[in-house]
């Protein structure tokens, strides 16, 4: 069992390399090179140094390089996690995000047509396709409309995984995945950027929480879950497309809330719009305050999935609550910043 998976360096790369070892694959995990390559979440998870684990260098958007990691590796599956993923970045370059979230995964699945078209391969797609309200739970068939470039480059990635199945008859999965969520997050999305300033302020090292849209609602589970569901897709006879999410849709401010909570405060919300603030009620201090620079030039108001589908088909379904998970982020944070940790 020989597994690709691009992205090793992002949160989901690192839990699915972890799994894969721990099923007793040899797993081919690709960085891009950079002045500075970070190993940090994959160190985390103490497998850096595992015997079945080979680092490859590796850039998405180069089909030379999807052809040479093909047949250097031999892989039977090829996991494509990598992209630009942060949607605020996408609406500042639009143009390196279609290259890289776009038509990279398209140069990994021409590799795949001309080395070895018999490779299961799984796209990360994801709940930023169905965008704009169209149906509530969304599910595998709810209509698209996308609503920034990342999610327009997502969805021609998705199409082009579904269209090179029905065209060559390729194994190739998508799975439309909703936010996940882990200590190993980035900081820059919200859940992790909420428990490291949540830690900050807790330690003294920061006074306020600055936040875009407060109102944003999303359906956020924990990550190490989620890939154990890309693996059971591609262990499935048939590629397909499924959606994984928890059923279960909180704002952005509940959010906040519950992370104050794990940390000890009690938030109240003051005010409107750009000039809500959340203030501590047991010490009267305003910990949270919004900055209109964080809001985004369209917003994906309401996300929430139905993981029925999988759950039918894969057997999987999410276990870890909201709660937990942000009492988790919350103390790996507080433990982080103690110890001057700091990605
Ligand atoms: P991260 O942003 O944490 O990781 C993205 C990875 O892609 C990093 O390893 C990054 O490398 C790599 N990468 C970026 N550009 C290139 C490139 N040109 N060539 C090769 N590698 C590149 O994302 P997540 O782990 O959170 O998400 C994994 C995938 O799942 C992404 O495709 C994301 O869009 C998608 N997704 C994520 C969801 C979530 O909630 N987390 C939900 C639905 C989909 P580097 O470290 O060098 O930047
Ligand atoms: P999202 O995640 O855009 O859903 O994409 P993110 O955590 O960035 O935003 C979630 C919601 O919170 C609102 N928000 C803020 N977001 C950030 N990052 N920073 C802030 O200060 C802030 N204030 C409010 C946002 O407007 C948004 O509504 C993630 C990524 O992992 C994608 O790659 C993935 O495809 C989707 O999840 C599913």
């Amino acid at each position: 069992m020989r597994a690709i998976v691009t992205g090793i360096t992002g949160q989901d790369g690192a839990y699915l390399a972890q799994l894969l070892l721990e099923k007793g694959y040899s797993v081919y995990g690709t960085y891009r090179r950079t002045s500075s390559v970070n190993f940090w979440r994959i160190e985390e998870l103490g497998i850096d140094q595992h015997p079945n684990l080979h680092l490859l260098e590796y850039d998405l958007t180069d089909l030379s390089s999807s052809v040479r990691l093909l047949q250097t590796t031999e892989a039977t599956e090829a996991y494509n996690l990598a992209a630009q993923s942060f949607v605020g970045v996408s609406f500042e370059q639009p143009i390196t995000t279609a290259d890289i979230t776009g038509i990279g995964p398209v140069n990994l699945l021409e590799a795949i047509r001309i080395v070895n078209p018999k490779i299961r391969f799984y796209q990360a797609s994801t709940s930023e396709m169905f965008g704009k309200v169209q149906e509530i739970p969304q599910v595998e068939s709810t209509p698209f409309y996308p609503r920034s470039p990342y999610g327009v480059a997502k969805l021609y990635a998705h199409w082009m995984t579904v269209n090179y199945r029905e065209s060559y008859g390729i194994f190739g999965t998508s799975g439309i995945l909703f936010n996940h969520e882990s200590p190993l997050r980035g900081r820059e999305f919200l859940t992790r950027k909420v428990s490291d300033c949540i830690a900050k302020i807790k330690l003294g090292k920061l006074d306020v929480l600055e936040l875009g849209n407060l109102d944003a609602k999303r359906d956020w589970g924990f990550a190490k879950e989620y890939v154990e569901g890309m693996w059971r897709m591609l262990q499935a006879d048939e590629p397909d497309t499924y959606v994984l999410a928890t059923n279960r849709t909180v704002t952005v401010r509940d959010f906040v809330t519950m992370a104050g909570k794990a940390a000890g405060y009690d938030l109240l919300w003051e005010g409107k719009e750009d000039k809500e603030i959340g203030v501590d009620r047991i010490s009267g201090r305003t910990l949270v305050r919004v900055n209109p620079k964080f809001y985004r030039p369209a917003e994906v108001d309401l996300l929430i999935g139905n993981p029925e589908k999988a759950k039918r088909e894969l057997g999987w379904e999410p276990t870890t609550t909201l709660e937990q998970l942000c009492q988790m982020m919350v103390e790996a944070d507080i433990r982080r910043n103690e110890r001057g940790f700091s990605f």
